[in-house]
């Protein structure tokens, strides 16, 4: 790692190994909720190749009350602390040295380092957080082996857990005791955890593949240890899925997981002893949606799966970010696809990349999937350095096939286990694996921005000639002006007159095999010789390659391709096209609408067609993917046509989506299996259509007032909710009065208020900001009123008035003096601001400028800077 140059940005150009290594490390903690001293006792031995180099250590807001060298303490002219840096002068050898240091957990509101969640004490040490806790090289590249020592009050803190595997505990008189614990594999600070107090369990043992007896534990504050079981399961199928699909075993004796109520993000991989956003933890059928249920898996899954993705193999700097990220999303949607419905978990995949993801490339923060430059790194958690990460994983994977992939991931393990790894090792492994030069793959790592694809066809009816022309750009995004072309694998199909698929190959000037071109350059032909007739072009099967697409269709052709195609994620693709044509497409959207409705009055009719795959085809795309497709946002009129088509629609509908709710009671009352889900699905998308139609909501009113489980319930108050149906002051009441105890289940009423789709429910909003239900430490409250306002309200974030820009940026303020990282996060509400049709764009400049010189943190200073820049 490095300094920052002069212009405050780190350079991934500038990396240098460690001047100082620290083989081993044992650290004592005598823990107390107000103040905690930190012993950290570190092997320091100077990296030869660079002789003579200072010794330096991070540490951040610590209280230095000890600091000694062999043994010896330091007289102040050996070393000085500004805050920030530890220097050590005068040692150029192996030695040893200990440090003590104070810290307090309960005033630390920021998450990072060690702080209090309710009666636990935790850590947060991803990414810079561990130099919050004690002195030490904070970089992913100094990987000791560590030994962790506890002391704390028996009587409040019980438990006391830490990485790796226990060693001992002891009782210490005084009512204090002790654990200790040791972490044999090398690991770098940044996984780094420990977490004491007054938990409870449940657990089970597993014997992996190698024979080890493994220990899983669930922990959590004691009330809610009974909703802990759905996660252990979880933790089970990951362990197994990983050894069957990746041939990876687990490597401690124990696996831990603790639930915390206040936690930033959703969960953290630390090496043996994960830490999880309660969100993702703790559920049962009255208090967790079937959305929460596969979210705690698919989040479980992938903070296991890091355990190779990310912790065996860690990473050299922090600009390998999706390394682990973006490797172990693929993992975990792998983990889901194998576990339920490939296509389904596509199709939710495919929706948040073009929501999230491509306004995020497009817009104001755009980043490449490795960045060379970063002022601070908390703001690269991103959706592009997950899910585009992610998707550019699954591109090598379709062109290399899975056995080579395998074969790849096997060497990447293998060479680089224990070790801090860099894309290029990645590359050099699956290179190796699968015999390819991949130089022209990494460009998607260097290069941001969604590409474009423009496919164009032509049919000469005297040759049978039919030819497909393909071209490619990205356009420029912040920084980068000029793109190279990549390497983009395009799936195709060919169907005849009759409807059969044609499976002659193209001649190219491009690889092409098994349906799919390689597509290298600019521009590249695919010619057929000696077609009957004009044939029907289909594209981008499962997408293969995250791009857009763009192909002239008429409405008739997406009517029939959506029919005839067999890949069940392009049938739904081509039905949202249809919905985008209908919305957006001028000159056809009156065919659009017609020929979409048609499609849904099949699929309602289609008793065999997955339930759960009939809602996804009902759920038209959502107003982020929709701006995106537009070079200029006018919010009112977006928002009014989808309004205005889903009326319509409901209201041709009327029938079979009344039939389909009805046909569907018995099958959706059968527990967490795969068919209840998606009879579940199927009927709150059909509920949600019916209710536009239904001035009283009573069939709403009537599932909320029958309802069995959180899943059916909640669907029915967002319904009471945001079609203001007579009873939803009292289903609200109802419903808040009955969960008041539990915050994740308040957390999802909050929500509703939060998106009713109306430029009032920012008045609700700040209304709730004057109740006690409003706890601004708390990051799932924060995300559940104000996040969900920014993000998933348009008529009240972008109120004409500009009010809802006012609002946020001045709560982004008051939040980035609590938490940075949660207020940063509000504020990349705005990455499109220059997209939206004025007075908007002008309202939200406004509204940004205005936090100029408010933000303390660097991480609201970065991206305010980036965001105006
Ligand atoms: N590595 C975690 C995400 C994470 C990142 C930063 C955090 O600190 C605030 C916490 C968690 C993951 O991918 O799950
Ligand atoms: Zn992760």
């Amino acid at each position: 790692m490095s300094l920052p140059r002069g212009d405050g940005f780190i350079h991934l150009a500038d990396y240098r190994p460690p001047a100082w290594r620290i083989p081993s490390a044992e650290l004592q903690f005598e823990l107390g909720p107000d103040a905690t001293e930190v012993t950290a006792r570190l092997a320091l031995s100077p990296d030869p190749a660079q002789p003579g180099e200072a010794l330096e250590l991070d540490g951040e807001e610590l209280e230095l009350l000890a600091i000694a060298l062999d043994g010896q303490p330091l007289p102040p002219e050996r070393y000085d602390y500004d805050g920030r840096r530890l220097r050590v002068h005068g040692v150029a050898a192996d030695c040893t040295l200990e440090t003590r240091a104070r810290i307090h957990p309960a005033a630390n509101t920021r998450l990072e380092g060690l702080y209090r969640s309710g009666r636990l004490l935790l850590t947060q040490c991803e990414a810079e957080g561990f130099r919050r806790i004690t002195f030490f090289a904070d970089r992913p590249d100094v990987m000791p082996r560590w030994r962790i020592v506890l002391r704390a009050d028996r009587a409040a803190y019980p438990v006391l857990l830490a990485n790796g595997n226990p060693v001992s505990t002891r009782e210490l008189g005084d009512g204090r005791h002790e654990a200790t614990w040791e972490n044999p594999h090398p690991t770098p600070a940044y996984l780094f955890a420990i977490a004491a107090g007054a938990m409870e369990r449940v657990s089970s043992t597993l014997e992996t593949m190698e024979g080890r007896r493994v220990e899983l534990n669930i922990w959590a504050e004691p009330g809610d240890v009974a909703r802990c079981a759905y996660a252990l399961g979880a933790v089970e199928r990951s362990l197994r899925w990983d050894e069957r699909r990746f041939g990876r075993c687990y490597d401690l004796d124990v696996f831990n997981v603790v639930a915390a109520q206040d936690f930033t993000m959703g969960a953290m991989e630390n090496k043996g002893l994960n830490i999880f956003n309660a969100r993702y933890i703790l559920a049962d059928e009255a208090t967790a949606t079937d959305a929460d249920f596969l979210a705690i898996e698919s989040v479980v899954a992938h903070e296991y799966l890091h355990n190779w993705s990310g912790n065996r193999v860690t990473l050299r700097d922090w600009f390998q970010l999706s390394l682990k990220e973006g490797l172990t999303v693929f993992r975990d949607t792998e983990f889901s696809a194998d576990l339920h419905s490939r296509a389904l978990k596509r199709i939710e995949v495919v929706r948040l990349l073009r929501s999230r993801q491509f306004p995020e490339d497009a817009g104001a923060l755009a980043h490449a999937v490795r960045p060379d430059r970063y002022r601070e790194i908390s703001n690269f958690y991103t959706m592009t350095i997950y899910e585009k990460g992610a998707e550019v994983i699954r591109v090598l994977h379709t062109l290399v096939g899975e056995a080579a992939f395998r074969a790849g991931m096997d060497r990447y393990f293998a060479d680089n286990d224990g070790r801090a790894a860099t894309l290029e090792d990645f590359l050099a492994a699956h290179a190796a694996a699968s015999g390819r030069d991949l130089a022209q793959f990494a460009r998607w790592y260097s290069q941001a921005g969604t590409p474009e694809l423009h496919v164009t066809d032509a049919f000469d009816a005297a040759t049978g000639d039919y030819t497909l022309t393909v071209t490619q750009n990205t356009p420029p995004t912040p920084g980068q002006p000029e793109k190279l072309p990549l390497l983009v694998p395009l799936r195709f199909a060919l169907y005849d007159a009759s409807g059969r698929a044609i499976t002659a190959p193209p001649e190219a000037d491009a690889v092409v095999h098994d349906g799919l071109a390689e597509l290298t350059a600019p521009t590249h032909v695919l010619r057929w010789r000696g077609l009957g007739a004009r044939p029907l072009p289909a594209f981008n099967q499962g997408f293969a390659a995250p791009v857009k697409l763009h192909f002239d269709y008429t409405v008739d052709q997406l009517a029939r391709l959506a029919r005839l195609e067999r890949d069940p994620f392009n049938r739904w693709d081509l039905l949202q096209r249809l919905a985008t044509d209908a919305l957006l497409g001028a000159a056809h959207a009156e065919a659009a609408t017609a020929a979409l409705g048609d499609a849904l009055a099949d699929l309602l009719a289609d008793a065999s067609a997955d339930p759960a795959f009939v809602a996804e085809c009902l759920a038209l795309p959502d107003f982020d993917t929709l701006a995106e497709a537009l070079p200029e946002v006018d919010v009112d009129t977006l928002v009014a046509r989808r309004e205005e088509l889903l009326d319509r629609l409901a209201e041709e509908q009327v029938e079979g989506l009344q039939a389909r709710y009805d046909a569907l009671a018995d099958a959706a009352r059968g527990g967490l299996g795969g068919e209840a889900m998606s009879a579940r699905a199927l009927r709150n998308a059909c509920l949600a259509w019916l209710t536009r139609l239904d001035p009283e909501a009573k069939l709403a009113q009537a599932q909320f007032d029958a309802a069995t489980t959180m899943t059916e319930r909640l669907a029915a108050l967002r319904c009471l909710l945001h079609f203001q149906a007579p009873g939803a002051d009292a289903a609200l009441q109802a419903f808040r009065d009955a969960h008041a105890q539990d915050p994740l289940v308040t957390d999802k009423w909050i929500g509703l208020v939060a998106t009713r789709p109306d430029p009032e429910a920012l008045d609700e909003v700040q209304a709730l900001m004057a109740t006690p239900w409003w706890k601004p430490a708390n990051p799932n409250r924060v995300r559940a009123l104000l996040g969900s306002f920014a993000r998933s309200n348009p008529l009240g974030f972008h109120r004409r008035d500009g009010a809802g820009y006012r609002f946020v940026a001045g709560q982004v303020v008051a939040l980035d003096a609590i938490n940075p990282q949660v207020a940063a996060r509000l504020l990349g509400g705005f990455e499109s601001w220059r997209r939206w049709a004025s007075p908007r764009r002008e309202l939200a400049r406004e509204a940004l400028a205005s936090l100029e010189g408010k933000l303390a943190s660097p991480d609201g200073r970065d991206l305010l800077q980036r965001l105006l820049g």
